[in-house]
């Protein structure tokens, strides 16, 4: 729960504003939150982000600003890189980048020129990011892109991904995704990046807390540069880090960050960000980190046995994608909106190899992952309960075309009891015990 005094201060100013904050809170407690890259930051956490810092500006970096007072914000912000140096074992830490696109932006910018840089990375329906080239994105505009995708059993094969990057010589190879729920192997990408003479980028938003607590192998040292969210897996922040392996490398990406792509950065964000690197580097983190693991793999198994079509056959992360067409014959869309309605909020995700019917907006698969129900305090025993809560509901719904103002349910009253235990499973954890 937020703190109480900073509750009240605002429930005497502002009662609508107070209001909505409280109902977010409930939800957040009420519901089972799957959504793989999202988190409940702890209390210390949210208390760095209402202090003082936020109140400072500070363009430049420290030592370098372009403002008088940083007395303190020089040392908050070579603290936290300090932090994220010794957590992850790379020798330099970028932590201005507001968020995941931003800093992904400011690397690409730093090593290409628009319209002549080449970049090879994921593409987007079979687990990559908006930022990894997609033509919506201007990554996908301004860059040259390559994409490459799984094989036919849903997993990334590094001898065609090698034979790709030969062929096409990015200059930027980039791995790390955001629907992929196998291990990613980072000597090899790093290997073939030094083969086309690319710099190698990994994108660990998603599992950048893993790596902290040891629960995926660590990019160090074989790719050249890391981005990596704050908030996903690390449960820190709304903000993102940067680590280069030589110092070039970070000075280059250091100019791109500011002044190549924005103005003063969100000091209460870097103070967040260095609690949650505090809270990564103790025993119980690594506890949690490897629950996450834990709890995403015997979901994945439940659900198989159950007959859901598990992508790639199950997960060696946090998250997992569901192909509920193959299994049920029905689009994910539908999926997530009922699943949403008995309190279960994850979303509908393009999978690899889907049907010929898949589209961005109306695809074949779900995404769950169990970042969120780990910090509550669920384990393996609570994930069984939650796969025959998921299934039951999967199984309620109506396959083919529904009439508008037509019930998705085949029958309304097992949604409702299937609410209820959701209630009743979401509320017997706090919203934090890690
Ligand atoms: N696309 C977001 C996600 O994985 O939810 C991350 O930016």
């Amino acid at each position: 729960m937020l703190d109480q005094t900073i509750l009240s201060i605002l429930k005497e100013q502002d009662q609508q504003l107070f209001d909505l904050v409280l109902r977010e809170e409930t939800r957040q407690h009420e519901q089972i939150r799957l959504i793989p890259s999202e988190n409940y930051a702890s209390p210390a956490v949210k208390a760095a982000l209402a202090t003082s810092f936020t109140n400072k500006y500070g363009e430049g970096y420290p030592g370098r600003r372009y403002y008088q007072g940083q007395v303190n914000t020089d040392a908050l912000e070579l603290m936290v890189i300090e932090r994220a140096k010794a957590l992850f074992g790379y020798p330099h830490a970028n932590v201005q980048a507001l968020s995941g696109a931003p800093a992904n932006l400011g690397v690409y910018t730093a090593f290409l020129k628009p319209f002549e840089g080449k970049i090879m990375a994921m593409r987007l329906d079979h687990g990559g990011h908006l930022t990894h080239g997609s033509p919506v994105s201007v990554t996908g505009q301004w860059f040259e892109i390559l994409s490459y995708g799984c094989n036919e059993n849903d997993v990334l094969d590094y001898e065609e991904i090698r034979r790709q990057a030969l062929e096409f010589k990015p200059d930027v190879l980039v791995c790390g995704y955001t629907a992929y729920p196998r291990l990613i192997d980072f000597e090899k990408f790093g290997e073939i990046a030094r083969e086309v003479g690319a710099i190698s980028l990994a994108d660990v938003s998603h599992i950048a807390g893993l790596i902290a607590g040891g629960a995926h192998p660590s990019p160090w040292p074989h790719m050249d540069v890391v981005t990596f969210t704050t908030h996903k897996t690390l449960r820190g922040p709304r903000a993102a880090i940067i680590l280069a392996k030589d110092a070039d490398m970070m000075d280059r990406i250091d100019k791109a960050v500011f002044p190549g792509l924005q103005g003063g950065p969100h000091f209460n964000t870097i103070a967040a960000i260095g609690v949650a690197l505090g809270e990564a580097a103790s025993p119980a983190f690594k506890d949690y980190s490897h629950q996450v693991v834990a709890n995403a793999k015997k979901l994945g198994e439940e659900l198989k046995v159950r007959g859901h079509h598990v992508v790639s056959g199950g997960t060696e992360n946090h998250l997992l994608l569901l192909d509920v067409r193959k299994s049920h014959k029905l689009p994910g869309k539908r999926v997530a909106v009922a699943l949403e309605e008995v309190g279960i909020v994850l979303n509908f995700n393009t999978v690899p190899n889907a049907s010929d019917r898949q589209k961005p907006l109306f695809p074949d698969g779900i995404r769950l992952g169990t970042p969120s129900i780990t910090t509550r305090g669920m384990k393996e025993t609570d994930m069984v309960r939650l796969a025959s809560l998921i299934d039951r509901t999967i199984n309620n719904l109506k396959t083919g075309k529904i009439s508008e103002g037509e019930s998705a349910w085949k029958d309304d009253d097992e949604a409702v009891t299937i609410a209820a235990a959701v209630r009743e499973l979401a509320t017997s954890f706090p919203t934090f015990a890690w």
